[in-house]
């Protein structure tokens, strides 16, 4: 994986942000491949034969972070996949890197990211949006006991990455609390900037 060849955007923010919302905006204006982390280990999870459908279920359950090595795998594998029959080279990594070890273990094994796009917005709402999808969405995690626990894991495991990115001066903060299209006009107008 070359930075010359290929552009990584990570694309960050608690449960319910709109991380996925916006990425779908994105994909259409701009044809970036939209990879999330979480669809990925859903899929995984399903996949007739996985040796790892147990685990990533009991980590979605608890909101806790799948083992690393799995993840980067998936993604790895996703990114291949698209450039070669996609012939891809821009991608959105939705809801990844998690955690500190796993920033710097894609940064380093497979590609830096260009900035992360981080989409910020209080508890309250978010728990709301999650309650509401909830009704639908048959998620395992979009239930009170499961949301909360993800709270915790995004402020105490997930929040430092954003943080080491910012000093850094590779966040793009954009406010989510917004109605989606404000949030993603404010998303096109910042991104301008670093030349997408
Ligand atoms: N909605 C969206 N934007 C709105 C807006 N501006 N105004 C009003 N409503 C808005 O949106 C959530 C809901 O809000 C939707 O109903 C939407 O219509 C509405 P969505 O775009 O789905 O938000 P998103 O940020 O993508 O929320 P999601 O629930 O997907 O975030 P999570 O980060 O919790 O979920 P993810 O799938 O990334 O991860 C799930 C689990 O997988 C993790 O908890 C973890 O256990 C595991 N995981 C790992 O272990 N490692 C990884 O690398 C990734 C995941
Ligand atoms: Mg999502």
């Amino acid at each position: 994986w070359s930075p010359d060849k290929v552009t990584v955007i990570f694309v960050l923010g608690g449960p319910g942000a709109g991380k996925g919302t916006q990425c779908v905006k994105l994909v259409s204006d701009y044809g970036f491949k939209h990879l999330s982390a979480g669809d990925l280990l859903r899929e995984e999870q399903d996949r007739p034969g996985s040796e790892f459908g147990e685990m990533i279920k009991t980590y979605i359950k608890e909101g806790t972070i799948v083992p690393m090595e799995v993840t980067i795998q998936l993604l790895e594998n996703a990114m291949k996949a698209a450039m070669e029959k996609e012939n891809k080279s821009m991608f959105l990594i939705d809801g990844f890197p998690r955690k500190l070890d796993q920033a710097h273990a894609f940064e380093r094994s497979v590609v830096p990211s260009k900035f992360t796009l981080f989409f910020d917005a209080p508890e309250d709402v978010m728990l709301k949006r999650l309650l509401h999808r909830g009704e639908t969405s048959g998620r395992a995690d979009d239930n009170i006991e499961s949301i909360k626990k993800r709270f915790k894991t995004f402020v105490d495991t997930s929040m430092p990455v954003v943080n080491e990115f910012e000093s850094q001066g590779r966040v793009v903060k954009v406010n989510a609390v917004q109605e989606p299209d404000q949030v993603y006009r404010d998303v096109q107008e910042k991104i301008k900037a670093w030349g997408i």
